[in-house]
């Protein structure tokens, strides 16, 4: 389409037009038709009420669901249920170009396993890192359950930077939760095995195979978790499963569950019976209790056993030490999770009715006391159930996951088999509400609710089945998250929101206004290393290097092109393409990608990343950007040339496609002195408010006033060809001089816009 003058002068008006015309639709049909028309009812109404977020608003609280198989992080708004971001975590994620620049493949490549590259992950926990057990929105952690591997992500700008993997593990579960200041996240085996990568027949399942917890030291001010300080304790071959750092009175204690101390070996194929039926023989496992500050006083003595590497407190030394206890837990037990006062922790087991309320003075009043029940196989000593035990209620068949309220006592447990919610009262012991949810609940979430100030006001319920609630499509569902009011006595449904993206486990939401994300990096910035970019360009200085036949491409993108536009190699060289976003305007992200490659960067402002690659065929590749980022977007290309060996250029002189005259330099000029005359206007409208208020507005007039100084260096270039009668070169300067008007006026009215909506004031 070709803007003119007129058609821009027309776009303003339509602005205008436009939104009286929705403010008259509005009265068109009154909320009684609309009920009528679409079969609402009064409660359908209210829930749609306490739910919607109209546009320009934004939700009180953020969710960070795991993507489950995804490998990712789904984030959400809280209670709008509206799908803000995946963030890429274990998995290549094109839009976000995450293993597909050099900087992310790097992140990517530390989760590799056994030299391989793993392209899955199967997320289950996030975690959000804590000061005093309370959110503090900076860091989030998450697990995979196959491959056993932690990650980190920073939430400044929501990218994962590290990625560690368990020297010792080969599958984990119990993770990632952190101590209540973040100095240690917390990884524990599900499936038992050698620690070695060796083969090591099951019949010595008793005695090679092993489960353990790993703590993994954080460093929060560089936001890496340290390998070197990290340590494990080894377990017995019990099938660990959930965990939980104690707070408060039980800061410096983690409890760790397990669902098969019965360590059956399975043999479905040689006529024995199943994992399900020797896993469940008995009617207790064991929930482990590891006192992991004096595990950390060990390891600094000097006590552990290096294996792979790494730091591992062995069970006898465990012992020895008096860091280790067990006490049994009923029946198949997941869910472990600790009061927001440190004083109980609530265990569940999948087949059992009740939830087990454990009461951490007794606990510890056992441990002091050495009053040892019994020992296991291990020498570990055994504390006594009952000796142990708060209260147990009967919640319902099927408890899996507990969460707690605002309101001390009050509690949330998710019910699998009833597919139910039940609200009680752990101090108490007694059940005060239930709701019934579709279907099979898996976790549930409430605001902020396994920190030491749950908020309370919404729980989501982490449906493992959607069945008939959502209209088909095809035999794999989607999971459905059920929005559900517990700002009441009764719990309310409000919402279904289907989840297409993996099976996700455990949530975790925060206050919305703890979390405080950039919007732009610093110039140059490769987002993950935090560090400024070997490659970083600035705007002029873009240049091609060659080394020997590696040819380093130091490029720029800026609205609407991407320098260099030509790029000249061999066949046979690696091309190393390093691109620098110079935009400092929110949400001008560009895009890079090359055909016939595997080329894709996602360039937010200031990032810069880079692609290397081989040109291993000779031949024409056109590159552009793939984000709609302006209106000349589709001009913003270029062509990689790769010329074959030994190539000599050929003496054909190219024909530029047209040729330009005076009177088309002339006519151009004139275009942009009354395109300029329409942005004065503008121009005279924002400076004639209090503009200066309204931060998003100042940082919009910022970029209109970048677009408008390379605007009048383009009008120097034009008028300088014009004095020399060049003017093809002239009325080419001419149309770029229009450009940045172009793209200074599409700002220059988002500021408008802004203002009218945002009611500023004359002051002028
Ligand atoms: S687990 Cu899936 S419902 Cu991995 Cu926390 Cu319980
Ligand atoms: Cu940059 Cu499209």
């Amino acid at each position: 389409m070709k803007v003119t003058t007129k058609s821009f002068v027309s776009l303003c008006t339509a602005v205008g037009i436009g939104m009286s015309a929705a403010g008259a639709a509005w009265a068109a049909e009154s909320l009684d038709d609309v009920m009528k028309r679409r079969g609402l009812t009064q409660k359908d109404v209210l829930s749609a009420a306490k739910t919607y977020v109209p546009t320009g608003k934004r939700d009180e609280f953020i969710a960070f669901s795991s993507g489950g198989q995804s490998g990712q992080i789904i984030v959400y708004g809280v209670p709008s249920m509206r799908i803000l971001k995946y963030v890429a975590v274990f998995t290549p994620e094109p839009w976000q170009g995450y293993g597909f620049d050099d900087e992310s493949k790097a992140v990517l490549a530390q989760g590799r396993v056994n030299g391989k590259d793993i392209l899955f992950g199967d997320t289950h926990h996030p975690a959000i890192s804590e000061t005093n057990g309370e959110y503090d929105g900076q860091f989030l952690f998450i697990n995979d359950k196959n491959n056993p591997r932690i990650a980190v992500i920073d939430l400044h700008d929501f990218e994962t930077k590290q990625i560690v993997v368990n020297p010792i593990m080969k599958s984990e579960h119990g993770g990632a939760f952190v101590t209540p200041n973040t100095d240690y996240v917390i990884e524990a085996t599900q499936y038992a095995a050698p620690f070695s990568k060796d083969f090591v027949p099951l019949e010595e399942f008793n005695d090679k195979y092993r489960g353990a917890v790993t703590y993994w030291k954080f460093d929060r001010a560089k936001g890496r978790i340290v390998p070197e300080q990290s340590f494990s304790v080894e377990l017995p071959p019990y099938s660990q499963d959930l965990s939980d750092f104690g707070k408060g009175p039980s800061d410096g204690w983690s409890f760790t569950n397990s669902f098969c101390s019965e360590r059956y070996v399975g043999g479905i194929e040689r006529g024995r019976p199943p994992f399900e039926a020797g896993c469940s023989q008995k009617d207790t496992d064991f929930l482990h209790i590891i006192n992991w500050k004096k595990a950390a006083e060990v390891v600094a003595a000097g006590k552990a056993t290096k294996i792979n590497g790494h730091d591992v407190i062995t069970i006898d030394t465990a012992v020895a030490e008096g860091l280790l206890f067990l006490v049994p837990e009923p029946k198949s037990p997941h869910g472990i999770d600790v009061s927001p006062d440190g004083k109980f922790l609530i265990v569940s087991g999948k087949l059992d009715s009740h939830a087990s309320v454990y009461s951490f003075d007794k606990l510890m009043g056992l441990i002091n006391a050495k009053d040892f029940a019994d020992k296991d196989a291990y020498g570990i000593p055994i504390l006594d159930l009952k000796k142990s035990l708060h209260t147990q209620v009967q919640v319902g068949l099927g408890p899996l996951h507990t969460q707690y309220d605002s309101t001390p006592c009050v509690v949330y447990t998710s019910i699998y088999v009833d597919s139910q919610v039940t609200k009680w009262d752990y101090c108490e012991g007694k059940v005060l509400d239930k709701i019934s949810i579709h279907y099979n609940i898996g976790h549930l979430m409430t605001m902020e609710g396994d920190s030491t100030k749950p908020a309370g006001k919404y729980l989501v319920s982490l449906n493992k089945l959607a069945i008939d609630r959502f209209n088909p499509v095809g035999p794999l569902h989607p999971q459905n998250h059920q929005l559900i009011d517990i700002s009441g006595d009764k719990m309310e449904l409000l919402y279904d929101m289907p989840l297409p993206l993996g099976e996700p486990h455990y949530a975790v939401a925060i206050s919305a206004d703890k979390l405080k994300p950039g919007i732009r990096y610093k110039s140059g910035w490769n987002s993950r290393e935090d560090k400024r970019s070997d490659y970083r360009t600035r705007p002029g200085r873009e240049k091609v290097e060659r080394e020997g036949n590696v040819v380093h491409v130091y490029g720029t993108t800026i609205r609407s092109h991407i320098t260099p536009e030509i790029i000249e190699v061999e066949e046979g060289d690696t091309v190393s393409i390093h691109l620098t976003n110079l935009e400092r305007a929110e949400d001008e992200t560009h895009g890079f990608a090359i055909y016939g490659t595997n080329v894709n960067l996602s360039l937010e402002p200031g990032k810069t990343a880079s692609a290397t690659f081989t040109a291993d065929k000779a031949g024409v590749f056109p590159y552009y950007c793939t984000e709609f980022c302006s209106a000349l977007h589709l001009e913003m290309q270029g062509y990689l040339l790769v010329k074959p060996k030994g190539y000599k250029a050929v003496a054909a002189k190219g024909a530029e496609g047209t040729v330009y005259g005076k009177a088309d330099y002339d006519k151009q000029h004139k275009t942009n002195l009354e395109t300029q005359a329409v942005i004065d206007s503008v121009v005279a409208y924002i400076t004639s408010t209090n503009y200066q208020d309204f931060a998003p507005v100042v940082a919009l007039v910022e970029d209109a006033t970048d677009q408008l100084n390379f605007a009048a260096d383009a009008k120097k270039k034009a008028e300088d060809f014009a004095a020399s009668q060049d003017w093809q070169n002239a009325t080419l300067w001419a149309g770029q001089w229009w450009q940045y008007q172009v793209k200074a006026a599409d700002i220059g009215l988002r500021a408008k816009t802004y203002l009218e909506q945002h009611g500023a004031k004359k002051v002028k």
